[in-house]
């Protein structure tokens, strides 16, 4: 595996590159162009421009997260060809620069939904935090919560587009009768139409898990456990059409068997996403350290799935808590530095030791 992190760009991460670098282990940063909308192509100078900052420190930008994907491809409308055309062109695009993965989400109007930012984990530090309550009906409440938050802090959050939330009502209406089905079917449209251009420019697409695994707000979602996995794999069968396997997604939902999933499809799996969750009874869960015990996601037996599985793709600590005074307005809630360098130093870790077990 390749381990890699995550950083939202000159002038839009607190985090810089001279940080990254002092972390052991990290060759690559898993980057993006935040200001695009989606649908919008990315330039060959504006992907010139990053590629120039990794050099500095010797960071390759082989992934991409992500290549934001415009609702009208997800709700099927007929200008989706004009986007599709223009998702290619990115694609294109990228590959001039030796991007090998792109990973993306096909989930409607919402990329991950939580309903506290900071809550307190019980040691001093601060979590993501999804109260199942208070995510049923009310969209405007749990939008309202984070963009008051993005706009009190001068941030936009990825998939949390301003513009696109100024619209929220409309955007429900355009998303009325999309179905699970028609869903899967604008999926599998977007999916075929990529698939040559990915051959070409040998770049996989690698769909992210939802957040949370179940529909929200009468939304479809569809990346949601093993079976509807393994239906997206076989719907399009290419080794270009991959997964982003997001640990800590999945397990919102505790029914799902992470390392379980990782041993079945490790060969379809270009981005690991490495994340701990801890349950409540009542159906809420916290964001955790990427330590096993401190959660219920199983990430030694995760580890261990992809180190059976011989796996040489990405992976990267996701959220981590906030830690030493790391707190609104100096982090991005889930992408601080500290604990996330400490989950790297787990996984690492980990990792060593099996492949030192592998030798004796
Ligand atoms: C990420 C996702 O922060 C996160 O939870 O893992 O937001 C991810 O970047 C997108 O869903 C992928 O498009
Ligand atoms: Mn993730």
């Amino acid at each position: 595996m390749q381990m890699t992190f995550r950083w939202y760009g000159e002038g839009n991460d607190n985090i810089s590159l001279a940080d990254i670098k002092q972390i052991p282990g990290v060759s690559g940063i898993v980057w993006a162009l935040h200001h695009k909308m989606p649908g919008e192509v990315w330039e060959l100078d504006e992907i010139a421009a990053v590629k120039r900052q990794l050099d500095a420190y010797g960071f390759h930008m082989d992934v991409v997260e992500s290549v934001n994907v415009h609702d009208d491809i997800k709700i099927g409308l007929p200008t989706r060809d004009l986007y599709i055309e223009n998702y290619k062109t990115t694609i294109r695009n990228l590959s001039q620069f030796g991007v090998r993965v792109i990973c993306y989400n096909f989930m409607p109007i919402f990329d991950w939904t939580r309903c506290n930012l900071f809550h307190p984990v019980g040691d001093g530090s601060t979590a993501l935090f999804y109260e199942k309550h208070m995510i049923q009906d009310d969209y405007n409440a749990m939008a309202k919560y984070i963009l008051d938050f993005t706009e009190k802090y001068g941030m936009s959050f990825p998939g949390w587009e301003p513009e696109r939330m100024a619209k929220l009502d409309e955007l429900f209406k355009a998303y009325e009768g999309i179905t699970h089905e028609k869903l899967w079917e604008n999926l599998k449209y977007f999916l075929e139409a990529l698939m040559p251009t990915c051959r070409e420019c040998d770049i996989k697409m690698a769909i992210h898990m939802d957040d949370p695994p179940w529909d929200i707000f009468g939304l479809p979602r569809l990346l949601v456990d093993e079976e509807s996995i393994a239906r997206f794999l076989s719907m399009v069968d290419d080794e270009y059409n991959c997964l982003t396997l997001c640990s800590g997604s999945l397990n919102a939902n505790p029914e799902n068997n992470v390392a379980k999933i990782v041993r079945r499809f490790c060969d379809r799996i270009a981005f690991a996403h490495i994340r701990n969750v801890k349950h409540f009874e009542n159906g809420d869960f916290s964001e955790a350290s990427h330590r096993d015990c401190d959660g219920d996601t199983g990430i030694l037996d995760i580890l261990k799935a992809y180190h059976d599985g011989g796996y040489k793709g990405y992976i990267r600590p996701d959220h981590g808590r906030h830690l030493w005074n790391e707190g609104p307005g100096n982090v991005r809630p889930g992408y601080g530095l500290y604990d996330r360098a400490l989950g790297i130093m787990y996984m690492l870790g980990v990792w060593d030791m099996l492949d030192k077990l592998d030798t004796q």
